[in-house]
């Protein structure tokens, strides 16, 4: 609110959050006050008029990008994830990709490479892929699934390239961070996935990444059956059939935590590029053994629409 040229800012304790989380990321204090302030300011801003496309708007939706549909958050209740189109802009993608490049002229795959090439800067590092989750709708969006200033943003970015040609035919999924860990050390659970795709997988076979539908609720009845510390290994449940998710460069994919995934083939002709974000509930790290056995710990909005699910699980 400005009045005789002061500006007067409530610091809410979403911005002291903010700045806590921010500051554990390394960042100085006054750069993390600004970019809090900014969020903040952000997040309070009403969304700007986004111009509906024919046959993508339904009437539970407030705007094509920036409210989940009520389909969008069942379907990643009962499938455990969803994509939705064009949440990047093209200037914003073209920087993430330059920031790609920049990443490969230090940590290049070796000459006649081919297969999955995975590297992990730090959310400081690169601000050009920081960008896709701060300065997109995408973090809005997120957290549609687990309630307004729920989460916090990651303190580290996955960058997923494939090289062609690569025929993954390991046929079983994983889930990040449990397996083969030793039972003295919690897994490295998170809440679930942002994929940004920098580049068009919707044919098959392009790098897609693998899922198995569903498989967030079977994982978390497994664990219900034998413990959470039963997750040192990949649980021993019957797999639905696998999918390739599809989606064209600026679109972004939303997956559980929990759902059964892995590198996918590529035999096109071009090199593909994902980037990644593991995004946690606040406090999230302490509560492993809940969120592994419940799949909707972290997901409050989600509660009122899954009993259904539940019913049938039964
Ligand atoms: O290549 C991909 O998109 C998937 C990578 C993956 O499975 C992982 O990092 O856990």
């Amino acid at each position: 609110m400005a009045e005789n040229n002061t500006i007067t800012i409530r610091v809410d304790d979403r911005i002291e959050k903010a700045i806590a989380a921010l500051t554990r990321g390394g960042a100085s204090a006054t750069v993390a006050i600004e970019r809090a302030i900014l969020e903040s300011a952000r997040r309070a801003a009403p969304a700007p008029p986004i111009a509906a496309k024919p046959g993508s708007i339904d009437s539970q939706t407030l705007s094509v990008q920036r409210k989940l549909t009520r389909e969008q958050l069942l379907q990643f209740a009962e499938r455990g994830y969803i994509v939705i189109p064009d949440v990047v802009p093209p200037d914003v993608l073209a920087a993430a990709n330059k920031a790609v490049d920049n990443q490969l002229r230090t940590h290049s795959p070796e000459e006649g490479h081919a297969g999955p090439h995975f590297m992990f800067p730090l959310w400081e590092e690169e601000p050009d892929l920081a960008a896709l989750l701060r300065d997109t709708e995408a973090f809005t969006l997120a957290e549609e699934l687990t309630g307004d200033g729920a989460m916090e943003y990651p303190w580290q970015t996955q960058i997923a390239m494939t090289y062609p040609p690569y025929t993954d035919d390991r046929g079983m999924p994983h889930i990040d961070g449990g397996m083969r860990r030793k039972a003295d050390e919690p897994p490295r659970t998170f809440t679930m996935l942002a994929g940004f795709f920098l580049t068009d997988q919707d044919g098959d076979d392009t790098g897609n990444l693998y899922v198995w539908p569903g498989t967030h609720r079977q994982h978390a009845e497994y664990f219900r059956a034998h413990g959470p510390d039963a997750f040192t290994s990949y649980p021993d449940i019957e797999l639905p059939e696998r999918e390739q998710v599809r989606a064209r460069a600026g679109d972004l994919l939303l997956k559980h935590y929990m759902v059964g995934h892995n590198v996918g083939s590529n035999t096109s002709d071009s090199v593909r590029r994902t980037v990644y974000f593991r995004l946690k509930v606040r406090g999230h790290d302490a509560t492993w053994r809940q969120i592994i056995q419940d799949p909707w710990h972290d997901f409050t909005p989600l509660r009122p629409l899954v009993s259904s699910l539940e019913n049938n699980a039964e």
